[in-house]
């Protein structure tokens, strides 16, 4: 596939592009992902709604402050000035971002687009330590970065990271930088195929993949899932918890109420207590959160709590039945699930309203298409497993990396999970393929056996892993956080296992059981289960 010509001056991340052979196939057959060749996301987003007279509404909430569209740009445009005239970067330069959702992040991600930057977005909490192999991977001489967040960043000490600009604490440099720069800016006229961000993907374990996503995938993701499963409505507020450095996040909170003209509240604290007061305070509508948000919230939600809202997306890890269910129950809401990833920018298979099966991910989203691959590659046709496989309009580029023949066989891209597709093509959630534990012959597929746990009162959170046993090779082991930890002990855990084997088949009951009081978490908020599965390989070798 030829690329259009470049208007970066910089022209590193295209040159590390994977070869072409290399690619997944790409569609574009819905007529609006058919982009003009000049296409600058951040101009799609923002100043067509000032040209589109929305001027005076609310871009952004967060505690008191309102940002309207007009103030987000403006500022946007005076940042875009700092970047190239006060720090002297040039299009195609990577600009490492490190901040927590605040409007002065979202402004900053729209500013480096605007000014043909590659934006580097990363996560709040990272340490010095994973930031290093990010700046050196994306050659990074750049950084905006919230104050209260920047000692971890100079502790990187990354020698090729010459410039570092804080924001957002009192006097930052920023701030002042910006208040001297014109009102207006011109946005550089990237081209729709230029390089637009550097989407890390934190992964399991080993180096961190960078996936390279253009100005028209940002589009994309707007005009396929939130275009036509979403549905979103002017006067929508959208809130969540994804930071804007997992795509999640970065659709959900910015690309998508910016592409239709709503607003986002930004919660001012973290987790679940953070989102509750935004949708107080902003009548938010539209929720985005990890299934275990949704699970730690259920036990305190109030009926009229969730007032305004009408939609609610789950996405990151599997929205097991037991938790859809316990959420319609409490709010009437029925959660929309999607299954994206980094790769693919963000969610291609999904279902809302009455399209929902609870428990089954869904349906490939308009402008994506889905199979499954059996052990040679081949589709399965009709209902069956196999591993999933997906290709559209967006899909995956790692910047230099071998790792992308693995996840793009034959032109799909391959996520690594195992699904199951039933008689009216709906995609249900089997396992990853490294959560298959394979038991006295049996293969057991980790994720079901913690479906039917989460159903029992008393399971707030658990994860099923294999632990090696010298009779069946592994043995299915769940680490179960208890609602009302007082209760662990001998007679709990003969329950849960008499209560899993009245749900599905007896052979796939925990035979061990350790009560713990957290799981281990990745940022994205997804369950390490790699971490458990190596504690008990280390236990096992030194039994
Ligand atoms: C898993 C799911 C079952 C699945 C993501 C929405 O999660 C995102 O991206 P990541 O790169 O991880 C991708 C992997 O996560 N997964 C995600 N959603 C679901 N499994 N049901 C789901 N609903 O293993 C996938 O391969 O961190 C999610 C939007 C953007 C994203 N980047």
């Amino acid at each position: 596939m030829a690329l259009l010509p470049s208007a970066h001056v910089d022209s590193f991340t295209r040159d590390n592009l994977p070869p072409p052979d290399a690619w997944p196939e790409l569609r574009f057959d819905l007529p609006e992902l058919r982009y003009p060749d000049r296409l600058n996301c951040a101009v799609e987003l923002l100043d067509r709604r000032l040209e589109e007279g929305f001027g005076d509404r609310p871009a952004l909430f967060c505690g008191e402050e309102t940002w309207t569209y007009r103030h987000l740009s403006r500022t946007v445009d005076r940042v875009a000035s700092v970047l190239t005239r006060e720090m002297g970067l040039v299009p195609g330069n990577r600009v490492l971002l490190r901040g927590t959702n605040t409007p002065w992040m979202f402004a900053c991600w729209l500013a480096c687009v605007k000014a043909g930057m590659v934006v580097v977005a990363t996560m709040p909490l990272l340490r010095a330590a994973e930031l290093r192999p990010i700046i050196a991977k994306a050659r990074i001489g750049a950084a905006l970065c919230e104050a209260a967040l920047v000692d971890e960043l100079r502790a990187a000490a990354a020698p090729e990271l010459t410039r570092i600009v804080c924001y957002g604490g009192p006097d930052t440099e920023l701030e002042r930088l910006a208040a001297a720069q014109p009102e207006r800016f011109r946005a550089v006229e990237t081209s729709q195929d230029d390089v637009c961000l550097l989407a890390f993907t934190s992964g399991t374990t080993g180096e961190p993949k960078a996936c390279v996503h253009f100005h028209r995938d940002v589009m994309a993701m707007c005009d396929t899932f939130a275009r036509h499963i979403l549905k979103p409505r002017p006067g929508d507020v959208f809130t969540g918890t994804p930071p804007l450095a997992f795509t999640f996040g970065l659709g959900a909170l910015l690309a998508f109420p910016f592409r239709f003209g709503c607003a986002t509240a930004l919660p001012r604290g973290a987790g679940p207590a953070g989102v509750a007061e935004a949708v107080q305070r902003h009548g938010v509508t539209t929720i985005f959160t990890s299934p275990t948000a949704y699970r730690a919230v259920l036990g305190q939600l109030k009926p009229g709590d969730l007032g305004t809202v009408h939609t609610c997306v789950s996405a990151g890890e599997a929205l097991p039945k037991a938790t859809s269910d316990a959420w319609f129950e409490a709010t009437g809401i029925r959660i929309v699930d999607g299954i994206g990833a980094t790769e693919m920018i963000h969610i291609f298979i999904s279902a809302a309203g009455d399209d929902i099966r609870p428990g089954a991910t869904g349906r490939p989203v308009p402008g994506y298409e889905a199979c499954l691959l059996d052990e040679e590659d081949r589709p399965v046709e009709g209902p069956g497993t196999g591993r999933l496989a997906v290709r559209g309009p967006t899909g995956c580029r790692y910047l230099a990396d071998p790792r992308q023949a693995k996840y793009v066989v034959k032109g799909w891209n391959v996520t690594g999970d195992t699904y199951r597709r039933d008689e009216d093509g709906y995609y249900w959630f089997v396992a990853r393929a490294d959560d298959m534990i394979v038991s006295g012959g049996y293969n057991i597929a980790g994720p079901e056996v913690e479906q039917a746990l989460l159903a029992h009162p008393q399971v707030a959170e658990c994860a099923v892993v294999g632990a090696p046993d010298a009779e069946r090779g592994m043995l299915v082991k769940a680490f179960v956080v208890p609602r009302d930890p007082s209760l662990a002990g001998p007679a709990l855990v003969k329950e849960l296992q008499d209560f899993v084997k009245a749900r599905i088949a007896p052979y796939k009951y925990p035979r061990a059981v350790e009560f713990t009081d957290a799981l281990p978490k990745t940022q994205t908020g997804k369950v390490q289960r790699f971490v458990l599965r190596q504690r008990e390989m280390e236990r096992a070798a030194t039994a």
